[in-house]
């Protein structure tokens, strides 16, 4: 059914359907919205909806990119309104031209017949069926409000995603907590970013990655830890490759990977003995007097008790932790002294580990007392993964409330609540349970209604065995996606199809906190809608939708947003609207005044003011601890897991619908082993393997190669069973999964 004829139809609903006050409220609703949501559903007047004159795309537009925290810029080429094709955009100033298999393949998943076209409802056989919006709306409201009388407002919660508009995330978090009363929300920034989140807020007062990408390309020593940026962040590493510093690149991973191969030196370290080797580094660095005692007395605070800390970790002690040598620590130590501008990046292998926080942390330190940061090529880095999880960082009202304030807080709550125009009782005064607290309050009865949004865990959370059986503990899931295939869509008991990326306005921020635009260039097939508007009609079933009046469209909410910056380290309003962030290829936050300086690239913390109260950075550390699940006689190898290939996208349901990035790499699960390792088993690459954990077993195939060292193997996150062998082990501070260790056995499978 086209959009219109889908819009027709609700027009005049169906008398049987519903009672005749829903269908007067309904009508009413569309009455109301008519010029608004109804020109979003219909697109009679305009293939793209309210976007001003100014931005209409004619034969091109540009965009960001919807995949990873890049946030490239695209060019899509239109014809007859129609999307015809896209290319890198070579004036933004993220990307300079360039982009990755996926970001010239972003249009391809659009077109898939995966695509969710209709709400399903599962019926009385247990089968999902196609109904229409209102009688989707009808069961996601009396199903979720049964729950809520039967268990109480807390028993539902939902789990979103840093893949959507920042003005969608503020919404479904505004109308989860403020509208609807839950108290529990988190996202897949949780298993992705909550390590680096925890890590800022304690050592700098705030979420605040201080780098711009031109700090890429001006450091003289890049310091990359558990991070694969030639595969994870292609357009990042090119900008590595601009540097014209003749720079030292030191790549800290247990894998050979792309990186380290291009890297100048490579510390192939045993999995999760980070801590160790930095605070062994950061021992030689003190022992040296190699630090920055200005930086140090006049900008942070608890370095005396740091110092005393380090005595016991020499580098005699870091080798027989992290397998280096003693020379290899004295030269990566001396390596950062000798630089003149030193840059430390880090990505999963350091957020996903049992002690996450604390090893971000060593490297803030080792940033902190070398006085490297704040000043061009310098800073402690942490590289976002998806195209908007720092939009959710900020803007999700999970972890933390709207605009980076605090649930906790009664001042952050008050603010809020006039800023809204709420009552200060409907903001909760306590903070959601993180992801996996919320699955155990599915285990235990406590949470009986889950609505996901924009993530697939069923195929991505860790332990996935675990999360499957949660289902049965459910009264009712309620999924929304683009696709009806995945592994969680098929799960649901109400399928809700969403608009995808290039059919929907809104805005990303990306990993250097650039706030770039979305832009609809496609119809979203069938019945899906935009995020942004099934928010809005649930809020309205629901009946909290005078809360939102003002929330009419994402440009309105981008308004709220700003607002709700005021006062705040991302402060944004000096960004006028859509049309500056067009014209000047995004901004960066914070933007508080119209007359601050537009440059193409900004950093933080230049004046060395950090944003704790005391405008001090703090120096934070702990004792390191060893991995939960080491390998031992009945599993003696060690799993670690993460990207496969730069045209894969996490659980594949968008980078398998092109066919040119299903054939740039392996359709079939592998596992990357040793030589050595392959030799003792007596196997090949292709040879078909058992691989098995404490948790379950399954089928790879080999292949051979010394990327990983002895002892150790790799299988891309990028299959459905990846994670049927991984352990649910959680960092004490962020929550986040530590995906990238866990004990296996490997055998020849035997059909
Ligand atoms: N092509 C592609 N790009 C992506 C994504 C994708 O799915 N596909 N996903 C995006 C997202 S959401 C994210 S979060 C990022 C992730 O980006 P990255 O973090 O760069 O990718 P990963 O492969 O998960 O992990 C990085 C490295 O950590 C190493 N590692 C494992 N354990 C340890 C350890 O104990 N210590 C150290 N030092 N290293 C360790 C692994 O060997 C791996 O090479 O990528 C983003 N970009
Ligand atoms: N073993 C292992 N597991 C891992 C990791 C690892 O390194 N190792 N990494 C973890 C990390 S860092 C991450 S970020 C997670 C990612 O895990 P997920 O978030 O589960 O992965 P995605 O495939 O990105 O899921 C996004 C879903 O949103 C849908 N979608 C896309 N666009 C839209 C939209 O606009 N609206 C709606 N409603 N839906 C949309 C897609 O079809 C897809 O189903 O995986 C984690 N899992
Ligand atoms: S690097 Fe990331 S943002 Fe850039 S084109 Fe590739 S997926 Fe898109
Ligand atoms: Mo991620």
């Amino acid at each position: 059914m086209s959009s219109l004829s889908y819009s027709k139809h609700l027009f005049k609903l169906p008398k049987r359907s519903a009672d005749n006050g829903l269908v007067r409220k309904v009508s009413s609703l569309f009455r109301q919205w008519d010029g608004k949501l109804s020109q979003q559903l219909a697109l009679e007047n305009s293939q793209f909806g309210r976007i001003p004159k100014r931005l209409l795309p004619d034969q091109t537009t540009n965009m960001t990119c919807g995949f990873c925290a890049t946030g490239c810029g695209l060019t899509v080429h239109l014809q007859n309104k129609v999307p015809v094709n896209l290319t890198p955009n070579t004036h933004y100033p993220v990307n300079q031209g360039k982009a990755c298999p996926k970001g010239w393949e972003a249009l391809s998943p659009l077109f898939s017949p995966n695509r969710a076209t209709s709400p399903m409802l599962r019926n009385a056989e247990g089968i999902l069926e196609p109904v229409n919006w209102e009688m989707a709306l009808r069961a996601f409201t009396a199903h979720f409000k049964q729950i809520q009388q039967n268990y109480g407002a807390e028993s539902i919660a939902f789990l979103s995603t840093g893949q959507i508009a920042t003005e969608e995330m503020a919404f479904l978090g505004a109308l989860a907590k403020f509208g609807m009363g839950m108290v529990h929300g988190d996202g897949n920034t949780r298993p992705c970013m909550a390590t680096a989140v925890t890590a800022y807020k304690q050592s700098f007062g705030f979420d605040a990655p201080p780098y711009t990408y031109q700090d890429f390309e001006e450091s003289d020593v890049l310091v990359f830890v558990g991070a694969n940026p030639c595969i994870a962040h292609p357009i990042m590493w090119e900008r590595v490759c601009m540097n014209r510093h003749n720079p030292k690149i030191i790549v800290i991973d247990p894998r050979t990977t792309e990186t380290a191969m291009q890297a100048t030196h490579h510390y192939a370290l045993a999995p999760k003995s980070d801590l160790m080797l930095l605070y062994a580094v950061a021992h030689v660095l003190v022992e040296n007097q190699w630090i920055d005692q200005k930086m140090i007395e006049e900008n942070t605070l608890y370095f005396a008790e740091f110092e005393g800390f380090l005595r016991n970790f020499n580098p005699a002690r870091a080798s027989r932790v992290t397998g280096l040598s003693i020379s290899q620590i004295h030269q990566l130590a001396q390596l950062i002294h000798e630089g003149q501008r030193v840059s430390f990046w880090w990505t999963m292998g350091v957020n996903q580990s049992h002690q996450g926080t604390r090893t971000a942390q060593a490297l803030i330190n080792l940033a902190l007392m070398t006085g490297n940061i704040g000043r061009p090529g310098t800073g402690a880095n942490s590289i976002t993964g998806q195209c908007n999880a720092m939009g959710s960082r900020l803007f999700s009202n999970t972890t933390s409330l709207l605009g980076g304030h605090d649930f906790l807080n009664p001042a952050h709550r008050q603010k809020v609540a006039s800023l809204l125009k709420l009552d200060v009782s409907q903001i909760p005064d306590q903070n959601s349970w993180p992801y996996h607290q919320i699955l155990a309050g599915i285990e235990t009865g406590k949470i009986k209604g889950l609505w996901i949004i924009a993530t697939n865990p069923a195929h991505s959370w860790i332990q996935q065995e675990s999360f499957h059986e949660l289902r049965k503990k459910l009264d009712f899931l309620v999924v929304q996606d683009m696709y009806h295939t995945t592994e969680t869509a098929q799960m649901a008991d109400l399928l809700l199809p969403a608009a995808a990326w290039g059919e929907k306005e809104g805005t990303f921020i990306n990993s250097e906190r650039r706030i770039g635009l979305l832009k609809r260039v496609s119809q979203a097939p069938g019945q899906a809608l935009a995020d942004f508007y099934i928010f809005k009609l649930i809020a309205e079933y629901w009946g909290c939708g005078g809360m939102f009046r003002e929330w009419e469209s994402p440009q309105a909410v981008f308004q709220i947003i700003k607002r709700l910056t005021q006062g705040q380290p991302c402060d944004i309003n000096g960004i006028d609207d859509y049309v500056m962030l067009e014209q000047q290829g995004g901004i960066q936050w914070p933007f508080a005044e119209k007359n601050t300086v537009i440059e193409k690239e900004r950093r933080l913390f230049t004046d060395g003011k950090f944003y704790h109260p005391d405008q001090k950075a703090y120096f934070l550390f702990e004792e390191p601890r060893v991995s939960p699940e080491l390998p031992d006689e009945a599993y003696p190898l060690l799993l670690l897991t993460g990207r496969g290939s730069s045209s894969q996208w996490h659980t594949q349901t968008r980078t398998s619908q092109s066919n040119v990035l299903r054939q740039l790499s392996p359709e079939q699960i592998y596992a990357e082993i040793h030589p050595q390792d392959a030799e003792t088993l007596g196997i090949d690459s292709g040879t078909s393997l058992l691989i098995s954990s404490r948790r379950g077993s399954i089928q790879t195939t080999a292949l051979v190669q010394p990327t990983v060292q002895p002892g150790q193997i790799f299988i891309p996150m990028h299959y459905a069973t990846t994670n049927q062998l991984t352990l649910a082990v959680f960092d004490p501070y962020s929550h986040q999964p530590a995906y990238k260790a866990c004990a296996v056995r490997v055998e020849i499978h035997k059909s």
